[in-house]
């Protein structure tokens, strides 16, 4: 096996999954904010340092994305960068390379951060990191998605997925078509459909080694304002016969963002797919799913830090156990 193809699989192994900590400084602005958390340099290193030293999380965690100022920052403790000190803990660091969205006409979004990349890839790799991240957003609505907003995302996300593997890092592929809305399961999965059809034409089409990449999807959902919410067993199988009918099998790991469903609905969603015989590991790579419960129970005072670590790991376990159908 290639060195790209064991670094997808160890990312996507049973039992573990992958903590994305890679909100960039706006977004980590809007959390803290609204638990009247102050956001410095200082706080946010605190914050991701108590998560990254919580007690056994090796256990449950192979692998954390870091925002470009995490990659930087130190294990507090240790003074070791936390690109360092994941390894030590047999994680692997990962890094947001992507460069936010830009405009695409007037009601949908393009991922920028092509320029340059390749010099940032081997800076990253040469500090640690084993496997980079890339979203693109598409966003359901009236008209839209169009096909050439999909395209256009499909494209960067190939071009991005060349350039991760030509440095050896693995490309966490995140088309995520968004949840909030008032369209229809179906409708999502449609969207979600013509969307990973795309994806799948353009990685070919670049000769991306299918081997050694993570897709990291939206699970097919309600909008969030459907007046009709689907359960958690139609949920996972709509979305399991969407990603059946377009991920091809030889890509090792799917690894799910929760994209603002509740922490226990992500879990369960996921316990539920993983009853499912697939050909590829289902696991999760959740950002707020995994830290809201762990960042309330902190709210910025030192004095609930043990606690808040406590409150990570239950939903880490959690969420480990939900890969194996556990729960
Ligand atoms: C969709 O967001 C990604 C997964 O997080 P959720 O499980 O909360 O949906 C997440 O990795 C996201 O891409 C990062 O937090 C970076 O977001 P911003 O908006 O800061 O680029």
């Amino acid at each position: 096996m290639s060195e790209l193809s064991i670094v997808a699989h160890k990312m996507v192994e049973k039992n573990k999954g992958i903590l994305a900590a890679d909100e960039s400084t706006p977004t980590c602005n809007k959390r803290f904010k609204n638990l009247k958390i102050e956001s410095t340099p200082e706080s946010r290193n605190f914050y991701r340092n108590f998560l990254f030293t919580s007690l056994d999380i090796e256990k449950y965690i192979s692998g954390i994305i870091l925002f470009d100022e995490t990659f930087y920052q130190t294990e507090l403790s240790s003074g070791m960068t936390f690109p360092e000190y994941l390894i030590s803990k047999d994680i692997l660091p990962g890094i947001k390379v992507d460069k936010g969205l830009e405009d695409f006409g007037s009601s949908e979004k393009l991922t920028q951060g092509l320029d340059g990349l390749s010099k940032r890839l081997a800076k990253y790799y040469s500090l640690g990191a084993r496997f980079a991240k890339w979203r693109a957003v598409i966003t359901p609505g009236d008209g839209i998605p169009t096909d050439d907003c999909i395209l256009a995302n499909a494209k960067n996300l190939a071009k991005y997925a060349v350039k991760c593997q030509q440095t050896n890092l693995v490309p966490i592929v995140e088309p995520e078509v968004l949840m909030d809305g008032s369209h229809t399961i179906d409708d999502s999965f449609d969207i979600t459909s013509r969307t990973l059809n795309t994806v799948f034409d353009q990685l070919q089409k670049h000769k991306v080694n299918l081997q050694g990449i993570v897709l990291k999807p939206n699970m097919v959902l309600s909008g969030y304002n459907c007046s009709y919410q689907a359960d958690i067993t139609e949920v996972a199988e709509k979305t399991i016969n969407c990603l059946s009918a377009h991920v091809p099998a030889e890509v090792p790991g799917i690894a799910f963002l929760s994209g603002g469903q509740p922490d226990e609905d992500a879990t369960m969603h996921l316990n539920e797919m993983n009853k499912y015989e697939t050909d590829w590991n289902l696991t999760f790579s959740y950002g707020r799913a995994l830290q809201q419960p762990a960042l309330k129970a902190w709210s910025g005072k030192l004095e609930n830090v043990e606690k808040a670590q406590a409150v990570f790991i239950d939903t880490a376990k959690a969420n480990s156990l939900a890969t194996a159908a556990g729960l």
